[in-house]
């Protein structure tokens, strides 16, 4: 059983998430979306706001499960629960350089390995910092989140 963990905060999740979150399952039997909170940040939804969003929207693919992190330790999330690899996206050279430390760091705490995966370049400017700037302004960013995202930032403008 190969068993992986996609993390993030997901605040909200989007389309470039998902995108990689699928590609996820199909390398993996089973993949846990893990949702980090960062009690030092302001975010718009709560954790199980967030789980419950991502729920929705990846209820579909077969062997995904979602998952509330809290504040733990990634690595120590991954080894309780027997998840070989961790999944990210990578848009940009920015992004690795911000990833490989903590990659780095990741398998020297627990020795879990991670897995990056090229995101699709349709969604390489997304960002959920982005998304709900730009959505707080009246923007459309309907071509960049699921149905069930737009509903819920709707009711909170
Ligand atoms: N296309 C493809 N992939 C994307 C896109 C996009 N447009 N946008 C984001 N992604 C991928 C990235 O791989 C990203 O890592 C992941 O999706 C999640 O995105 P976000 O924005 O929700 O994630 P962050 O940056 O808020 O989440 C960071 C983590 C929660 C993964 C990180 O802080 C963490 O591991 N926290 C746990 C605490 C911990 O263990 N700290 C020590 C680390 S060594």
């Amino acid at each position: 059983m190969r068993r992986a963990v996609c993390p993030g905060s997901f605040d909200p999740v989007h389309k470039g998430h998902i995108e990689i979150i699928a590609r996820a399952a199909n390398l993996f039997d089973e993949v846990i979306v893990a949702v980090s909170t960062n009690y030092s940040k302001k975010h718009l939804f709560t954790e199980d706001e967030r789980v419950d969003i991502i729920a929705e929207c990846v209820g579909g693919l077969r062997g995904v499960s979602v998952e509330p992190m809290g504040q733990g330790l990634l690595a120590e999330f991954c080894r309780d629960r027997g998840a070989e690899s961790i999944v990210k996206g990578l848009r940009s050279l920015t992004d690795y350089q911000y990833e490989v430390p903590m990659a780095t760091m990741n398998r020297h705490l627990t020795g879990v390995e991670t897995v990056f995966l090229q995101g699709d370049q349709s969604y390489a400017h997304v960002s959920s910092s982005l998304i709900k700037e730009v959505h707080q302004l009246g923007g459309d960013i309907s071509d960049f989140v699921p149905s069930a995202v737009l509903k819920r930032l709707e009711a909170r403008r």
